[in-house]
């Protein structure tokens, strides 16, 4: 009987689970120019390792034409499927076209493209960027009905021109604020997502307008966390003398809004990696996939008790 039982164990020992054929994924990252770009890109990396996904990511440093040539590079070694985060908005025509006809799926992480062209593109996750500019407009009312002002002299400094959050973060925030007299936008000046033109745009509005700014909208954390320090260089106090309202929601920026030098923080999360990873193995298997995937996305702000508010993780 035991040797029985024994050659049935060993026979089941040697039952291998089914294999599951492993999925490469190529992924063009667009740069390393903030933390929320490092808290997507270790997400992404996280989520693969948990997933048992072999992650192909590059860095293309914030240019077009590196991000072009990694998808080649995918192309050519054949990966499963194609993802990247376009650092702006046109110009991936000619190269999706050739992950089209080489048969390789494509999703976009983050941002978007503009095409006329069909079936260039599986699937975008990324955020309701429309929808951060519209709880960033709503929220100036809100402050607006507080302050009991009848003018808001607002200064904007926009994200990397021609990319999706830029565009639709200014559509949606000036379509909210416009039909509201109070409101008028004096300035928009491009930072490029980054802290150090944050900084230059804040000294080129100050040394323009001083005191006359009541509100600055920052497209992103990055650039407002440059620019608060030439507020302050300026002898004015961010927070109280002009309102802050910014984007991304990430830990340092909370820390300031905690501390009353930011009024409200949109948040945009860069934890896309899992719905990344469960579109790829969809699309590897054959299975259809939704076209677009919107995290669900808050505000934080200085008409609210944030004292609860848990680590951001970026
Ligand atoms: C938004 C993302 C933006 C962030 C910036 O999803 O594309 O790019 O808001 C980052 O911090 O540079």
């Amino acid at each position: 009987m035991t040797a029985v039982v024994m050659m049935l164990s060993s026979c089941a020992a040697k039952e291998e689970p089914p294999h599951d054929p492993e999925l490469l994924l190529g992924f063009s990252q667009l740069g390393t120019e903030s933390a929320w770009r490092s808290g997507n890109s270790a997400d992404i990396e996280k989520k693969a390792e948990e997933n048992g996904v072999s992650l192909m990511l590059e860095n293309a440093n914030r240019k077009q034409e590196n991000q072009i040539a990694a998808i080649r590079r995918f192309i050519a070694y054949q990966v499963d499927v194609i993802a990247f985060s376009p650092i702006v908005e046109e110009g991936w025509d000619n190269v999706l076209l050739e992950a089209k006809e080489a048969g390789i799926p494509v999703v976009l992480v983050d941002r978007d493209i503009s095409t006329d062209k069909e079936g260039l593109i599986s699937c975008h996750i990324g955020a309701d960027f429309y929808q951060e500019g519209v709880m960033a407009g709503e929220y100036l009312l809100r402050k607006a009905d507080r302050l009991k002002k009848d003018k808001l002299h607002i200064v904007e400094i926009t994200g990397t021109e021609d990319s999706t959050p830029m565009r639709q973060r200014q559509a949606g925030f000036m379509d909210t604020i416009s039909g509201d007299e109070r409101m008028e936008v004096i300035e928009s000046v491009n930072g490029d997502f980054l802290k150090s033109r944050g900084a230059e745009c804040m000294r080129y509005l100050l040394e323009k307008y001083g005191e006359d700014i009541d509100v600055v909208y920052s497209h992103n954390d990055e650039m407002t966390l440059g620019a608060l320090p030439e507020i302050e260089k300026a002898g004015l106090t961010p927070g109280d003398d002009m309102v802050i309202i910014s984007i991304d929601g990430g830990q340092e920026a909370i820390d300031v809004l905690k501390r009353g030098r930011i009024n409200c923080v949109v948040e945009c999360t860069p934890m896309l990696g899992q719905e990344l990873m469960d579109t790829a193995k969809k699309l590897k298997a054959g299975e259809s996939v939704e076209a677009v995937i919107h995290p669900k996305e808050k505000y934080f702000s200085d008409e609210m008790d944030l004292s609860g508010l848990g680590p951001r993780g970026y």
